[in-house]
């Protein structure tokens, strides 16, 4: 059997690197800073590393390095967001509590991938 039968370890959907910056924190506009993130996507949460030398699927594992910090994707909003920025393949995730982040990459079809599934564990959320 597989080391998570009995499902209490929330499931890994996606893990990549990916530019990140925080527009807004509360509803309050912040000034954008963007950095590389190790982005981890588990769960209902979206997790951001900013160790770039941990970039390995196992990184997010407890213990193996600390998050910076955690995005809950319940009753979450994803945009595509090119107007919001000089870079290209840009989408902003706006939480419940008014924490809005762009997340950014240089290539189309990882920043697709990683839209697509966000969008589809909120829909999931919503459906629950
Ligand atoms: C910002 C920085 C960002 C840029 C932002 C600038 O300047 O150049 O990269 O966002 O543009 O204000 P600073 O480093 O002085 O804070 P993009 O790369 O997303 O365009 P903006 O103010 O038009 O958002």
């Amino acid at each position: 059997s597989s080391p998570d039968s009995d499902g209490c370890t929330p499931e890994l959907e996606k893990a990549g690197l990916l530019n990140k910056t925080k527009i807004a924190e509360g509803g309050r506009k912040l000034r954008k800073n963007w950095s590389p993130s190790w982005v981890v996507l588990v769960g209902n949460s979206l997790v951001f590393f900013k160790d770039p030398k941990s970039q390995t699927p196992s990184s997010w594992k407890p213990g193996n390095s600390r998050p910076e910090s955690s995005v809950d994707l319940r009753g979450a909003q994803l945009h595509w967001a090119n107007e919001l920025s000089s870079k290209k393949n840009v989408f902003k995730l706006r939480t419940v509590t008014g924490n809005e982040f762009l997340l950014q990459s240089e290539t189309d079809s990882l920043i697709k991938e990683w839209y697509n599934t966000i969008q589809n564990v909120i829909d999931r959320l919503d459906r629950e």
